[in-house]
């Protein structure tokens, strides 16, 4: 069967959230009708569409026979009773973004990875702007890819997720990167083997005129990518490359961008500052690169880029004591990444909810001084940390850890304990949900606890 779904016929749409509602708006749009459905009781059905029907999952799973196709958002899991349903109904099912994509001409630049897909996304944007493109950009990173559908852009710039790559449809980029790969979401995609052939699946479409940009020195792919993948293969990475690789390297040292054939760009001073954001800017340079933008607007792009918020940033000192918050570091991946951007002695908040994550990498941080685990995951965290746990560290002195319930009582035992000349870190290793609405809920708790130190 065709994986179409059409937006003019009558459409399923399954939950109830940004995703689900830009879905609904865009059938709407172009004449169609839905039926809706999330497992929320009162999940908030004002400002919907008069085209729009909300029912129960229950009614929606009995009224299948109605609907044309299915559209699901990036947060129900494949193996949803109603998804599941669908498709023994023979149903066309589509993710939000693959939905889409359906009415989007313009072409598509999707970013997918662990973690700097959206910093890397709204360089892309800014570099893109700079070479006076009119461009969407969104995806993950906030707004969904429905409201690009049906307008006229010159590119639409998109990040797309894991989840949001489940049902992938026909999603076409004209331009892919796959920044990175390390743990994440295993709660949801079991093992690391069906996370990544999930990535993946955003390469299944693009032909020997599309270009697929990999990270240099992440091999993982190698094994995953087969003949079937026919793009273009370009990287990026940071230190002079090897000139019989293609791609583009970032010569730190030097504020340098280096291609393979002798392309080049110094950036001005500032951001970015971080190795890994040198990496996002590799990427989003070499994909704008291979999609045609002068070297120049490249430049004035990075050059205008305003850092995301919540991703490794000074919050303040106090008293000798610098806070940082890296919010975002929603993964282990992500808070390794952070704490190796320090040589002084860290003392790590870290917490939340844990998505099948093992926490032992963490214990490979030399910075770490203490570690104060909190929420779900606190006394897992922790666990990795205390010497008679067995932890694979080669340390000569013990970690001290703690557990404490809440990201507050955290932070209070890290004020407690720090020292002049230390760092107090949040870089989670977790999702937020036990406590916030997100990571960026959670980083402003933690710049407004330090900000009531001032106090
Ligand atoms: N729901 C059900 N049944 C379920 C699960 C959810 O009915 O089993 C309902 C909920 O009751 C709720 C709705 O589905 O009403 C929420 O849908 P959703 O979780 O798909 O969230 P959206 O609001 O549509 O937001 C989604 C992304 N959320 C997730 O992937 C969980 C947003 O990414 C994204 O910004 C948005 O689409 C627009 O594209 C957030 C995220 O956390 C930021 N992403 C993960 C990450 O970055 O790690 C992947």
């Amino acid at each position: 069967m065709a994986a179409r779904v059409d937006a003019t016929g009558s459409v399923l749409v399954v939950g109830l959230g940004g995703s689900g509602r830009a879905a609904i708006d865009l059938v709407d749009r172009l004449g169609g009708r839905t039926l809706a459905a999330d497992d929320r009781a009162g999940a908030a059905a004002s400002d919907l569409p008069s085209s729009c029907t909300v029912v129960s999952v229950d009614e929606a799973g009995r009224r299948l026979r109605e609907v044309d196709g299915v559209v699901t958002s990036p947060g129900i899991a494949k193996d949803h009773p109603l998804l599941r349903a669908a498709v023994a109904a023979d149903l066309a099912i589509l993710g939000e973004p693959a939905f889409a994509a359906q009415y989007i001409a313009a072409p598509l630049l999707a970013v997918t990875g662990t973690n700097g897909k959206s910093t890397t996304v709204s360089l892309l944007g800014q570099i893109l702007s700079a070479a006076g493109l009119h461009c969407f950009v969104g995806g993950n990173l906030g707004r969904p890819l429905c409201e690009a559908a049906g307008h006229k852009w010159d590119a639409v710039v998109v990040e797309i997720s894991s989840f949001q790559l489940e049902w992938p449809g026909e999603l076409h980029p004209t331009i892919a990167a796959i920044l990175n790969l390390s743990a994440d979401h295993l709660d949801r995609h079991g093992t690391m083997e069906s996370y990544a052939r999930t990535k993946l699946a955003l390469l299944a479409r693009m032909t020997r005129d599309d270009w697929v940009v990999f990270a240099r020195d992440d091999h993982w792919w190698e094994d995953l990518v087969d003949d079937s993948m026919r793009a273009r293969v370009t990287t990026f990475g940071c230190g002079v490359a090897d000139p019989s690789v293609r791609g583009l390297s970032a010569v730190v040292a030097d504020r340098r961008l280096r291609g393979e054939d002798g392309w080049e760009v110094v950036l001005e001073s500032g951001w970015p500052s971080n190795p890994f954001d040198w990496d996002n800017v590799a990427a989003a340079a070499e994909m704008a690169r291979r999609f045609g933008v002068s070297a120049a607007a490249i430049r004035e792009g990075v050059a205008a880029f305003e850092p995301l918020a919540h991703r490794l940033s000074l919050v303040a000192s106090h008293d000798g004591v610098e806070y940082w918050n890296d919010s975002k570091a929603t993964n282990v991946g992500a808070a390794l990444r952070s704490l190796e951007a320090f040589d002084k002695p860290v003392i790590l908040l870290a917490g939340g909810v844990a998505k099948g994550a093992q926490f032992g990498a963490l214990a490979s941080a030399k910075s770490v001084k203490r570690v104060i685990a909190y929420g779900e995951a606190g006394p897992q965290i922790a666990q990795v940390f205390d010497p008679d746990a067995g932890s694979a560290t080669a340390r000569t002195a013990p970690t001290q850890a703690t557990v404490k319930p809440t990201l507050r009582a955290a932070f209070e035992d890290a004020v407690h304990a720090s020292e002049v000349g230390d760092v107090v870190l949040l870089a989670p290793a977790c999702a937020s949900f036990d406590e916030f609405s997100g990571y960026a809920e959670r980083g402003r708790a933690f710049v407004a606890m330090v900000e009531g130190l001032a106090g």
